[in-house]
């Protein structure tokens, strides 16, 4: 049976790809501390959890030495910008150091990896004008978060480049689906609108709804990492998106007329750094025969039926 090994599989986007692996068969093992992540994420599937940090090095190396992963999803993050820039060297630790250990430990122990996959992020472009952006558009990392995440990423691909690994990165722009975690203000702002939405209190809109992202359903993504992973190419980068971009201020009449109820808004100053425009080229992904499935609007319906039905 193919094993594979998900770091923050309990988390958003991991426990929807531990979901689909393990009604595709796969033996799927976890390894998340909750700090984001949360059990029930992942209660109703039949996996191996471990509650642990990723860096912790000697249990990592314990576990991939005695499990032999075939496959490597890395997801395991502190996923907050704004908490890298209060405790960055805490967060390096997580972002960069437990990748170049976990490459670092299969490379010297030989480990028979199909495919060791990165989760990398849009935030490496930073605020520069090539639009939209491609894989190799300048990047402009702009906090420890964004700098750690394209250190990692280039690691990844030189493992793969210099000592053969297999090796893949991937960088996600605003993915967004049910059990996105809505507790922070730097959550995704799509499970702050549910929330908002779901207990009648007002959203606090930074600027004035002008600002685009690229959003992406989360199902769409979990298909592109299926996607990537079968591929035996060289390593290579890819942007993870929809490919189309979306006024804010547009996604919330969307999900106003789609939940039937209207949405309170408080307009505040944009945030300090805040993107004007985010969309990503995904010609790449494209090649290799990955197409968005959901729509803005298909992917909204979805998870607010997913609330109402809880
Ligand atoms: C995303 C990533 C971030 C980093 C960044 C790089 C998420 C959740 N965040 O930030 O980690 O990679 O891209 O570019 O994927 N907003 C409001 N009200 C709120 C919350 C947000 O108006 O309560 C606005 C926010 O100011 C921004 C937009 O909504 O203009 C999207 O915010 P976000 O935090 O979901 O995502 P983003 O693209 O800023």
């Amino acid at each position: 049976m193919t094993k594979v090994l998900i770091t923050g599989g309990a988390g958003f986007i991991g426990s929807f790809l531990a979901h689909k692996l393990v009604k595709l068969g796969r033996d799927v093992t976890i390894v998340d501390n909750l700090s984001m992540g949360r059990k029930e994420n992942i209660d109703d599937i039949d996996v191996t959890f471990y509650q642990h940090d990723v860096c912790d090095h000697q249990f990592m190396h314990e576990l991939l030495t005695k499990r032999e992963f075939d496959y490597i999803y890395y997801l395991a993050a502190v996923s907050s910008v704004a908490d890298s820039v209060e405790r960055p060297l805490e967060t390096h630790e997580v972002n960069q150091e437990s990748v170049v250990d976990t490459l670092e430990y299969i490379r010297k122990q030989n480990l028979p990896i199909k495919r060791f996959l990165f989760t990398s992020s849009a935030a490496v472009y930073g605020n520069l004008p090539d639009f939209p952006k491609q894989e190799d558009s300048h990047v402009q990392p702009l906090t420890p978060y964004a700098i750690d995440k394209y250190a990692s990423e280039r690691f990844t691909i030189d493992y793969g480049n210099l000592y053969g690994l297999p090796t893949t990165a991937v960088r996600f722009f605003n993915v967004y689906g049910p059990r996105q975690n809505p507790d922070s203000p730097y959550s995704g702002v799509l499970s702050i609108i549910t929330k908002c939405l779901k207990e009648n209190k007002p959203f606090t809109l930074y600027g004035d709804g002008s600002q685009t992202r690229d959003f992406v359903y989360v199902d769409d993504v979990v298909n592109a990492l299926m996607t990537i992973s079968k591929q035996s190419n060289e390593p290579k980068v890819y942007n993870v998106a929809n490919g189309g971009e979306t006024p804010l201020i547009d996604v919330i009449h969307t999900y106003e007329k789609i939940s039937g109820k209207q949405i309170k808004i408080k307009f505040a100053e944009s945030r300090n750094g805040d993107i004007n425009k985010s969309k990503a080229d995904i010609s790449r992904l494209k090649e290799i025969g990955f197409e968005p499935h959901w729509s803005l609007e298909d992917g909204l319906k979805n998870y607010w039926d997913y609330y109402a039905k809880k």
